[in-house]
């Protein structure tokens, strides 16, 4: 990794915003960012204050921020509506009948629903909630394809005060069940099913195990996606379509309190159990709207494209609540991106002329190794701005992106941020700042981004350290839910008086920010976060394992794979055929992204005299290279030794 951040940190590549670029973008020159940036700095009350008039407010706030560290409340005594923000407000006007869904499916349906469409049907399935006994504050878990009903669903829960916790649909029966426990949903929203490359996934089956033994669901709510046969378990059970036979389309929307909760969105840290990131009103909605204003530079008759699922944050913040905050078009697609042929991401591009593509490095490094031709093959001529996310990119995969899909004009914005901060963090402003290949360069407005050392000292240039954010932002995470006390120790005990990121970096003598990746026990396995000790319990829960440490190591394709040694139990014999049931296993409890992608048995793992597992050496030894460095605490040296002969 430090060698990769080496060879990233001489580079020297810079490419400034075209003049037709910036003459039309909303930030023109770097001058006018830097401005904007250091006022922001200085009073960033002040900023963010005259920013939150982009909001529609039904009461305006009397105070910008009350910080009782390291717990926040924006806006304080505003009252808004997220899905009046995001529909009722564009309706009268020119953008009532502007699409503000363009979606296709995986097997090809397409549908557009266009602002008046969305808040109609945002209002009925607000009805069906609301007829289905869900209240203000209630949890609602929504499990569900990417499909317009996944928007639709958040956007009402969003009318009348209910908490969604979206579980990408990716994820097995255990993980809902344990969302569902740590949550107190109460209310289930699905689909009989969905397509990946063809295949028909079955969600609803997946949602019965999950509900097996749990009482407090009281109701599970079907959308028909897939047509398959499902179990409808009477009093329980009832499908989206019939319900909305009894409601009507009317449902105004609930003032809520700028600090209401809007959503809680789990994801992985460094123990076993994932975390609920709780996100407020006022605040996210504001950091979602602003950075995909300034960020994008969407321009109103654009087409906006995000290829991430709902079930993910950068689905959240920039295909829903961003995009239609601002009143964008913003276009969903179910599928793979090599379904039915690796064009399709690039055949949807020439179809509905988008003008705005963000995807994920390890989706960029995929279609590099897929081949040129398939970009080749359509006119991508429409896009103007392109944007990644997700884990840092590699400056040949920057270069590639830049002039095979963007053909050399299209600025690109590498947007680092994370579940925790609702809304970019650090990024580019596309008409603005002189880009280079691998970096996601300096800070949004508001943003107070450091590098510091493990005395929480801010380090010199070049110099290695710490993310950290020094002043809170309306968009940050208010808690983990449920959970205070980890709230503080996991983001404000590291560097005292700071958000601590989890994530390395440095930053060069222009100021930009070099990101490294995380430095706790989290992996990033294509853009997605995994924590080494989730998968670490899923593999000891299983009957023949003794004991097991989980390492990341370098992929081509996906940053990093998952690498797991593994001890087993006595008399259990370590073979082929266990060491697949054990990814299948892993699979099942976490969901298939989470599979190892090798499994090593051992004897013993390496220890230190304490007793911690020593998984410096494990990565050393999963990535093939020759162990080094501090090696004197190990517990027992012949543990290493048989580690690397079973490598030969
Ligand atoms: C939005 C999202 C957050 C972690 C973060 C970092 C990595 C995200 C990045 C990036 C380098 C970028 N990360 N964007 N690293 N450059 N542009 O991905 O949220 O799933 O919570 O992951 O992803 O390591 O800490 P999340």
């Amino acid at each position: 990794m430090s060698q990769s951040i080496e060879s990233v940190l001489t580079e020297k590549r810079v490419f400034k915003p075209s003049r037709e670029f910036s003459k039309q973008a909303k930030i023109k020159n770097f001058a006018e960012y830097k401005k904007l940036y250091d006022e922001s700095i200085k009073n960033p009350e002040k900023f963010w204050g005259k920013q939150a008039a982009e909001l529609l407010w039904n009461k305006k706030w009397t105070k910008v921020l009350d910080w009782k560290a390291p717990f926040a409340k924006w806006f304080v005594g505003g009252k808004l509506n997220v899905s009046e923000n995001c529909l009722d407000r564009h309706l009268n006007g020119p953008r009532r009948n502007k699409a503000a869904i363009i979606w296709e499916g995986e097997p090809g349906e397409k549908r557009t629903l266009t602002y008046h469409q969305l808040h109609r049907e945002v209002c009925i399935f607000a009805n069906i909630l609301k007829r289905n006994g869900v209240k203000k504050g209630d949890r609602v878990l929504i499990y569900l394809p990417h499909i317009p009903e996944a928007a639709i669903a958040m956007l009402a829960c969003t009318r009348i005060g209910a908490i969604h916790t979206v579980v990408f649909g990716g994820f097995s029966a255990e993980s809902i069940k344990d969302r569902l426990a740590d949550s107190g949903a109460t209310c289930v929203v699905t689909a009989d099913g969905s397509y990946r490359r063809g295949q028909a996934v079955t969600l609803k089956q997946n949602v019965d195990r999950a509900l097996e033994g749990n009482t407090a669901v009281k109701r599970v709510i079907v959308f028909r996606r897939a047509n398959m046969d499902i179990h409808i378990t009477e009093g329980r059970d009832v499908w989206w379509h019939r319900e909305a036979d009894y409601v009507t389309a009317d449902c105004p929307p609930v003032p809520l309190d700028s600090e209401h909760p809007l959503f809680i969105l789990y994801t992985s840290g460094s123990t076993g159990k994932p975390k609920g990131i709780l996100h407020t009103t006022g605040g996210y909605l504001l950091g979602s709207l602003l950075t995909t204003k300034y960020v994008f530079d969407i321009r109103e008759e654009d087409i906006y494209w995000c290829t991430a699922d709902v079930g993910w944050i950068t689905g959240h913040s920039y295909v829903v609540y961003g995009p239609l905050a601002l009143g964008a078009t913003s276009l969903m697609y179910e599928g793979a991106p090599n379904w039915p042929q690796s064009d399709r991401f690039w055949d949807i591009i020439a179809r509905y002329g988008v003008n705005i593509f963000y995807t994920a490095p390890t989706a960029i490094r995929s279609f590099i190794k897929w081949g040129d031709e398939w970009p080749a093959k359509h006119d991508l001529s429409s896009l103007r701005l392109l944007g990644t996310v997700g884990e840092p990119i590699n400056p040949e995969a920057w270069m590639w992106f830049y002039e095979k899909i963007g053909g050399g004009r299209c600025p690109i914005s590498d947007t680092w941020w994370q579940t925790e901060t609702g809304a970019h963090m650090i990024t580019p402003i596309p008409g603005a700042t002189p880009l280079k290949p691998g970096t996601a360069t300096l800070p949004f407005f508001g943003i107070d981004a450091a590098i510091v050392d493990d005395n929480g000292k801010e380090v010199g240039p070049n110099e290695g350290g710490k993310l950290v954010i020094r002043k809170p932002w309306p968009s940050m995470l208010r808690t983990i839910y449920g959970d205070k006390a980890r709230y503080k120790k996991q983001y404000w005990s590291e560097v005292k008086g700071c958000y601590f990121t989890g994530d390395g970096a440095r930053r060069d003598k222009d100021g930009y920010f070099w990101i490294v990746g995380r430095i706790d026990d989290v992996l990033n396995v294509a853009g997605h976060r995994l924590g080494t000790a989730e998968v670490e319990s899923a593999l000891v829960a299983h009957e023949a394992v003794a004991e097991a440490a989980v390492v990341g190591r370098p992929d081509e394709i996906k940053g990093q794979g998952v690498v797991a040694f593994v001890t087993l139990k006595t008399g259990i014999k370590a073979t082929e055929d266990l060491s697949e049931k054990l990814r299948k296993h892993v699979g099942a409890v976490i969901g298939p992204i989470a599979k190892p992608d090798e499994i090593r048995f051992a004897e013993a793992l390496p220890k230190t005299r304490s007793g911690k597992i020593m998984r410096r050496l494990l990565k050393q030894i999963a990535a093939g290279n020759a162990v080094t460095g501090d090696t004197t605490t190990l517990e027992d040296f012949s543990v290493l030794a048989k580690l690397r002969a079973s490598d030969e």
